[in-house]
């Protein structure tokens, strides 16, 4: 049987080069390789207060810069999470078999919440893994390819497949994270100590940005002390970041790319960072653009509902019955 490949994006905000680079840039690749479930992690973005339209707005958003990146839907499968109700209805029998000390552990629950009032913080966000692992398991995935930032979302994930096999028999596939060599944590334009993230949007670049502003940015990232174009990521954080970026641009490794710049000036190695970026994004928000504007998106979200929802139930009708829960149907 084929690999099964699973990946989703949240919408919860606008897409940054990080998501292009993480999962969007891999996207052609992984539909060649093998069986692609691909999705729009609108439930996931419920975690978090967001207003309802826009919401809707980054949803179609994702759905369109997946197509705009090459997204094939005769080869890969694109649907929204909220599409599919086996989704909601895994998370009610997984929620038993995720402990509240592993969940409390997590680095994305501990960072959020640290910046919230114990009142707010929500089930939803406590218990994002259990949702997570369900997104997983329900396509049978083999591979997630992730950014840095999830591995550990999905090492829960696996904890929980094996704790569920070794009670019930081998119900559930083992799945795997897949990081990719270049560009798995790429860092803010402003403090390359930080991820960049939709929700912490200073110094981003957005997939969106108008060309222009793009080139600014990259013109104005914060470098390091020193004037040689190396990779350190302790001691040159801003230059080891843009290195990233250039090479994932690219496609080379960050060794090539480190020795395409030597005894080149930061500002005009940054000249170089930005014409590589906006040589990849120009192009893709002209695709993006025509997507949104004919609503291509539609069809195939439509078609990826029906195809999932078809793979989906039949992992929820086994683990339905392998917990005991009686099929009035059989
Ligand atoms: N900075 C990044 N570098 C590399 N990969 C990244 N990803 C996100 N940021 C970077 C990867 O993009 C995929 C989709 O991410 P997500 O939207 O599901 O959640 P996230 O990782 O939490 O992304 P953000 O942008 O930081 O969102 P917010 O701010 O809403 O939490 C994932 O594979 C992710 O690893």
């Amino acid at each position: 049987m084929a690999e099964r490949i699973l990946t989703g994006i949240k919408p919860t905000g606008n897409l940054h080069l990080g998501n292009y680079i993480g999962v969007l840039r891999r996207l052609k690749n992984f539909q060649n390789r093998g069986e692609c479930f691909i999705f729009i992690a609108d439930l996931h973005a419920l975690t978090l207060p967001i207003d309802p339209e826009v919401l809707r707005q980054n949803s179609i958003d994702i759905a369109s810069f997946y197509l705009a990146a090459g997204l094939d839907p005769e080869k890969a499968t694109m649907f929204l999470q909220s599409s599919v109700s086996a989704h909601g209805e895994i998370n009610a029998v997984f929620q038993n078999y995720l402990y509240m000390g592993e969940l409390s552990r997590m680095t994305q629950f501990k960072d959020i919440s640290s910046k919230m009032k114990d009142s707010s913080i929500g089930l939803g966000i406590f218990a994002y893994p259990v949702l997570m692992a369900g997104d997983i398991v329900l396509y049978d995935a083999d591979i997630v390819p992730v950014g840095e930032d999830q591995t550990q979302h999905v090492e829960i994930a696996r904890d929980l497949v094996n704790r569920f096999n070794n009670r019930y028999g081998k119900v559930l596939k083992m799945p795997k994270a897949e990081v990719s060599k270049v560009g798995k944590r790429i860092m803010s334009l402003s403090d390359p100590t930080v991820k960049m993230s939709k929700s912490n949007p200073k110094g981003d670049i957005f997939l969106k940005d108008d060309i222009n502003v793009i080139r600014k940015k990259i013109m104005s990232a914060v470098t390091d002390l020193g004037c040689e174009v190396k990779y350190d990521p302790e001691n040159k954080p801003g230059i080891s970041n843009l290195l990233v970026i250039y090479a994932a641009m690219k496609d080379i490794s960050i060794e090539e790319a480190e020795a395409k710049f030597v005894n080149y000036r930061y500002g005009d190695f940054k000249k170089e960072v930005a014409d590589a970026v906006i040589e990849v994004i120009e192009p893709l928000q002209q695709r993006y653009k025509e997507i949104v504007e004919n609503k291509l998106y539609l069809k195939v979200l439509q078609e990826g509902a029906i195809k999932a929802r078809k793979v989906a139930d039949k992992t929820l009708k086994s683990v339905h019955k392998a917990v005991g829960l009686l099929d009035i149907n059989e």
